[in-house]
């Protein structure tokens, strides 16, 4: 069994497949905290979770035609500048399975916890790339990663971002080494992984291995044969992956972790809380929300770290205490955020499905009924 030697996992998490291992919080627990403890940060893997030595662990960096290669150990990795910044990570699956009730599709079943936040530390992967020798290019350039998990015929985990991303000191990519001050757990990457702030999960790569910049995409099928959205008239017959960019930045997200789907409320007030977060560094400006089923709406109180513009890399929290109407016996509580490109979320799921399940950011909606 390769998954035989996988780490052992807290008991709150929320299994949505034990080999390859994949789990997210409840989301009572999602927003109890701003960072996610390392316990309970959501995780998803493809693959058996690699146990490595971090004594003889090497990363190499593919050096730029004239530049040179690098073998680099922990130790030469901690020598660059330590930089730290709190990034929430999403995976593009997150709220498939509101997805699949509309028609099925294929993927793990994730609720609305395929996200977290933590404060990461480790080398800027420019610095790391200026030396090896590479330097932006004139010609479209990919850097490619590649995990040291792999399946049995040997084939790793693999994806790849634009150069421009990884060589811009503002976009803050980082070959992490720290999680919330501790040393990556293993299901996170120990001992480095890519951190790509405002960018999908799947390119965060995890147990980083090698390096090196190319003038393609990664050849990774997570890069070239999954993680594309589409039409929700293309099917398994006619889809064509190379039709479509591979997601990088993600689009406007919210959700309500509290009060949950189905639960009793007492009349009076009751308190709704959730995430809501943006990718590409797009703050999030405003959360809305409706205990009506969207016939009126109160914007919520936006909780947690303030956010830079233009590099608001981590989520929001936010809560509201509402006033519930004492002729009502049920809530439709929905929530939906809007971003400082004032980007919204669509209002329902139908006209964004996909057959991946990927990209799934319709209005959260939760239907509660009332303590007579
Ligand atoms: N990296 C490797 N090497 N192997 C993987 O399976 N999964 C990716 C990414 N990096 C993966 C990986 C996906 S799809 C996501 S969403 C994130 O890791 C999840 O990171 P986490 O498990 O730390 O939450
Ligand atoms: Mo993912």
């Amino acid at each position: 069994d390769p998954y035989a030697d996988d780490p052992v996992r807290h008991p709150a998490l929320k299994i949505n497949s034990q080999r390859p291992f994949n789990a997210e919080p409840p989301p009572e627990l999602l927003t109890e905290n701003y960072i996610t403890p390392n316990p309970i940060f959501f995780t998803r893997n493809h693959l058996p979770v690699p146990n490595l030595d971090p004594e003889t662990y090497r990363l190499h960096i593919v050096g730029a035609p004239g530049g040179q290669s690098l073998s680099l150990s922990l130790d030469d990795l901690y020598k660059f500048p330590k930089h730290e910044v709190t990034v929430t990570l999403q995976c593009a699956g997150n709220r498939r399975s509101e997805m699949s009730k509309v028609k099925e599709v294929k993927g793990l079943e994730w609720r609305t916890g395929a996200i977290s936040t933590a404060r990461w530390a480790g080398a800027r992967l420019c610095d790391v790339l200026a030396q090896a020798g590479h330097r932006l290019s004139e010609t479209e350039a990919h850097v490619c990663f590649e995990g040291l998990d792999s399946d049995p015929t040997g084939t790793a985990y693999g994806a790849s971002i634009p150069l421009a991303r990884a060589m811009d000191p503002e976009a803050e990519v980082l070959l992490a080494y720290e999680m919330n001050g501790q040393p990556l757990p293993r299901d996170h990457g120990f001992p480095v992984r890519v951190v790509v702030p405002g960018v999908v999960g799947a390119r965060h790569v995890k147990w980083l291995g090698r390096v090196s910049v190319e003038s393609e995409e990664s050849h990774s099928h997570w890069q070239r044969r999954d993680y594309k959205g589409f039409s929700p008239s293309v099917d398994w017959d006619t889809v064509d992956f190379d039709l479509a960019p591979s997601i990088q930045e993600l689009p406007i997200q919210s959700a309500i972790t509290e009060p949950h789907d189905g639960a009793t409320v007492e009349s009076g007030e009751v308190t709704i809380k959730g995430y809501a977060w943006s990718g590409g560094g797009r703050a999030v400006i405003r959360v809305d929300v409706s205990i009506d089923g969207g016939l009126t709406w109160q914007e919520a109180e936006l909780v947690g770290e303030e956010q830079c513009p233009r590099k608001a890399w981590a989520w929001r929290l936010w809560q509201l205490k509402a006033q519930v109407p004492a002729k009502l016996n049920e809530l439709n509580i929905i929530c939906k955020a809007i971003d400082d490109s004032y980007n919204v979320q669509p209002d329902t799921v139908a006209p964004i499905w996909n057959l991946r399940g990927v990209l799934s950011n319709a209005w959260h909606r939760v239907h509660v009924h009332i303590v007579p």
